[in-house]
């Protein structure tokens, strides 16, 4: 049985760890069926604990951009280890990764290490609430930005009130200071500003979605909530923790060109090993504990076993010119690939690609927002998951999830992947 060793170890896992998981999405809850269990990974592929090998579009979520077991992460991490792990005291490479990581990112003189995207994310917005003595934050419908509070609220009964828990345990205190607006709708923000004149500190966005699947900004959205935010006195948040340094050196703040006032970082930064980090200009950075007022720390930030893992990663990234430029063409490859196979089979969908952040949603309308993406047809997707699964090719387990390929793939590995693609039966 292909899954069978899988099988066993998720019933294990699920007598003492809440659903077999440490984090939802690896439940395969929307799709459906058992996750397989891994036993390791190098370059494009995952091998299980039953022995089938897989090409790997998850990449970790995102860190993965190289590939597994990278050789030069893994050899920083060796050597690291050998002079001890984490010492609750400074070091050099903290110094070093944070200057070679501002040196890539546009418009940041200052960054903040922590140990997740979530944790940075929540750092970035009280940030911003401490520097302009404000409480309100608007975000988009859809948009993900970790399990802060904060971040865990559903649109209100009308789109102009207040948000309300999208989970238990959240409080109606929290969720009062949240206001949603739908992705690539410019009016929706503006009429926020206009009902609530002076009491927003920040929007939180990801400049290019990925959690609704991949969805791009429309030309000339990022630009007017700059504008917005410019002209409200409130910042603009950049979550780039899946699209920082992986659509560019310099995430989609160089790629797009629209400038952030606080940015979040995690995955690729942290090449596999828990670290998270946010930036900002001076002003707003000396803001932040120990300098200001704005409270913030972390027991395990800026370790050195998990700085020598992301500082290798951003050596590679910066030395490397063409990087960019052969994951878009690997996934442009893919994009193609599919659209053929979907056209031939008179199959409807909407494929929204930017770099190497792709998506397929089962679907006629465009994919533009949170409620165009919710309109997919999901038995269709499952069954194209689990059918790829079975031929080898590991996907996100949900259609609300971007795919991120990593440098490993080859252009025979898209092929083949394009291969069993052609294999699906979608017309169930
Ligand atoms: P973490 O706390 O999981 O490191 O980062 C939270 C986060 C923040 N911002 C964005 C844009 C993110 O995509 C994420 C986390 N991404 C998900 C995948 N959609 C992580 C996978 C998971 O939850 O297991």
């Amino acid at each position: 049985m292909r899954y069978q060793r899988s099988s066993m170890l998720f019933k294990d896992a699920k007598g003492v760890i809440p659903g077999g998981v440490n984090s939802p999405v690896r439940a395969f809850k929307s799709v459906g069926g058992t996750p397989i269990f891994v036993e390791r990974a190098k370059g494009a592929n995952l091998y299980d604990v039953d022995g089938n090998i897989y090409l790997d579009y998850i990449s970790s979520w995102g860190p993965m951009i190289f590939g597994h077991a990278y050789t030069p992460v893994i050899k920083a991490i060796k050597e690291t280890a050998n002079k001890g792990t984490s010492f609750g005291i400074p070091t050099a490479l903290e110094t070093e990764i944070a200057n070679l990581a501002i040196k890539m990112i546009p418009n940041m003189n200052k960054i903040r290490f922590v140990n997740s995207g979530t944790e940075a994310c929540m750092s970035a917005v009280r940030l911003a609430r401490g520097f302009t003595q404000r409480e309100k934050i608007i975000k988009f419908k859809g948009c993900y930005h970790g399990h802060s509070d904060a971040f865990l609220i559903q649109a209100g009964s009308g789109a102009m009130t207040y948000g309300s828990p999208s989970s238990p345990g959240v409080t109606q205190g929290t969720a009062k200071d949240t206001l949603l607006a739908s992705y690539n709708n410019l009016n929706e923000v503006e009429l926020l500003f206009k009902k609530y004149p002076d009491e927003f500190a920040a929007i939180i966005i990801e400049p290019v979605a990925g959690n609704m699947g991949c969805i791009p900004p429309k030309q000339g959205f990022l630009e007017g909530l700059r504008k917005l935010c410019d002209q409200n006195g409130s910042l603009l948040i950049f979550d780039e923790v899946m699209t920082g340094f992986r659509l560019a050196k310099g995430g989609a703040q160089e790629l797009l060109e629209v400038k952030a006032d606080i940015a979040t970082y995690g995955k690729v930064l942290g090449g596999g090993l828990p670290v998270g980090a946010f930036a900002a200009n001076n002003e707003i950075m000396e803001y932040l504990s120990p300098e200001g007022p704005v409270y913030q720390a972390g027991t395990l930030s800026g370790n050195p076993l998990a700085m020598s893992a992301g500082l290798e990663m951003l050596k590679a990234l910066d030395a490397d010119e063409e990087i960019y430029f052969r994951l878009a063409k690997k996934t442009k490859r893919l994009e193609d690939g599919f659209k053929m196979v979907l056209r031939d089979k008179k199959i409807p969908f909407q494929i929204n690609r930017l770099g190497s952040m792709i998506s397929i949603h089962f679907t006629e309308k465009p994919v533009i927002d949170f409620e165009t993406a919710a309109q997919g047809n999901f038995k269709r997707f499952n069954n194209y998951f689990h059918g790829m699964l079975d031929q080898g090719i590991y996907l996100p387990p949900s259609s609300f999830e971007s795919y991120f390929l990593n440098d490993a793939l080859t252009n025979e590995d898209i092929d083949e992947t394009i291969n069993c693609f052609s294999k699906i039966q979608f017309d169930i």
